[in-house]
């Protein structure tokens, strides 16, 4: 089956009941038993919900997998992730990442002597420089937040492998439409399901996708230990959401190029971040592992003057200044201010992100529109 009908079908069946094409919303806490033990594979809903089961099922079918879990956000399904490991194990993360995911690893997890280690892995090969006995995860977010840096997933999940550790990528921003990172060796699969796959900015939250049985049990027993389930409204809006993901992010993708056409030809912007660039360092394993770009842009203006980006972001109309991406709407963002605010400025700048960087997530408006949006932002400088 082709992704577009998957998008639209998979994982959903008319409810036997009623024959309501649509999965209801089983807004319930527990369900009845004839007799202990004996009930129709519900117990309670921290454990198990039809309408997440549904959104489940639709989501590891995007990804061709076998098992999704999903979670209250994309915080909680990365915080399940670092609770399969034991104090003393080394994660290898690259250097450019959500800040959120970033301040978890660092504030949360390292006080119970969980190792990170932030390196860039532009070049893949430089991954074997960085792994010891003790390294059990490689986490990687490809395109990275917010520099679109790209890593070679079938090279690190193979480096990884051949060493018995465990490859993550944190599909967010390419979603399953462009990349499958399972099909390319990684062993689990992280979104952010509050980004492009919920798509409408209004729901929080996360998924697990595996292959492996293994992983999968330990996931679902971590959540139902932990808790950190979704609730069944917010799973309906996410299943209505992923039925027009592809028709979605075709048109952020072609929005995206347009976009980036203006900015690499205006006068007063310096770079431009975008993985569809042809100097982009790793455009040619972009063009091999995902089937487009995405409508994520960063960029820099000519003088890196803090006051002038500033400027830029307070001086859009259909660019809303807002955190978070993925959603019909265009947003503009500050990352140093905002969304990576909580990495230290000096680990920041090391990775390359600079205080004046502005970050676009484009929508689905009409191209036209978003670069004179853009322009008399830029103009007005
Ligand atoms: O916000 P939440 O659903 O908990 O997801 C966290 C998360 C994980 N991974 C990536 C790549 C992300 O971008 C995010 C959240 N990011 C933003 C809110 C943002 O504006 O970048």
């Amino acid at each position: 089956m082709k992704f577009g009908t998957k998008a639209v079908h998979a994982g959903v069946e008319p409810d036997p009941s009623t024959g309501a094409i649509m999965t209801p919303i089983f807004q319930t806490s527990t369900y009845v038993q004839a007799a202990p033990g004996d009930h129709k594979g519900y117990e309670y809903a921290r454990t198990q919900n039809p309408t997440r089961d549904a959104l489940q099922s639709a989501l590891a079918a995007l990804e061709n997998a076998k098992y999704a879990s999903c979670f209250s956000s994309g915080m909680a399904a990365a915080d399940v992730i670092i609770k399969t490991l034991n104090p003393g194990d080394e994660v290898i993360s690259v250097n450019d990442l959500y800040g959120g995911t970033y301040r978890m690893f660092t504030k949360v997890y390292a006080r119970f002597g969980v190792k990170f280690r932030f390196v860039d892995l532009s070049n893949a090969e430089d991954l074997k420089k960085y792994i010891t006995p003790a390294t059990k995860l490689i986490w990687v977010e490809t395109p990275t937040n917010p520099l679109l840096n790209i890593v070679d997933i079938q090279a690190i999940s193979a480096i990884a492998k051949a060493s018995g550790i465990l490859t993550l990528v944190d599909n967010t921003f390419a979603t399953p439409y462009l990349q499958n990172p399972l099909d390319q060796g990684a062993d689990i699969v992280m979104h952010s399901i509050t980004k492009y796959l919920a798509g409408h900015s209004d729901v929080v939250m996360g998924c697990l996708i595996t292959n492996s049985q293994a992983l999968h049990e330990q996931i679902r027993f971590l959540q139902n230990s932990c808790g950190a389930v979704p609730g069944p409204q917010d799973c309906f809006l996410v299943l209505r959401g992923i039925k027009t993901l592809h028709l979605r992010v075709r048109q952020h993708c072609i929005n995206g190029k347009a976009v980036v056409d203006f900015l690499k030809n205006h006068p007063k912007v310096e770079k431009v971040y975008w993985p569809g660039l042809t100097t982009h360092v790793n455009h040619e394993v972009a063009k091999r592992q995902m089937r487009d770009f995405g409508g994520m842009i960063s960029f820099t203006l000519k003088g890196d003057n803090i006051d002038e980006a500033l400027k830029v972001l307070s001086g859009t109309h259909l660019f809303a200044l807002a955190e978070s991406l993925g959603g019909v709407e265009s947003l503009i963002g500050h990352p140093a201010t905002m969304t990576h605010a909580s990495i230290p400025k000096e680990e920041r700048e090391k990775a390359g992100l600079k205080d004046t960087l502005i970050r676009l997530s484009i929508g689905v408006e009409d191209p036209e529109d978003l670069v004179a949006d853009l322009k008399q932002a830029i103009d007005a400088l």
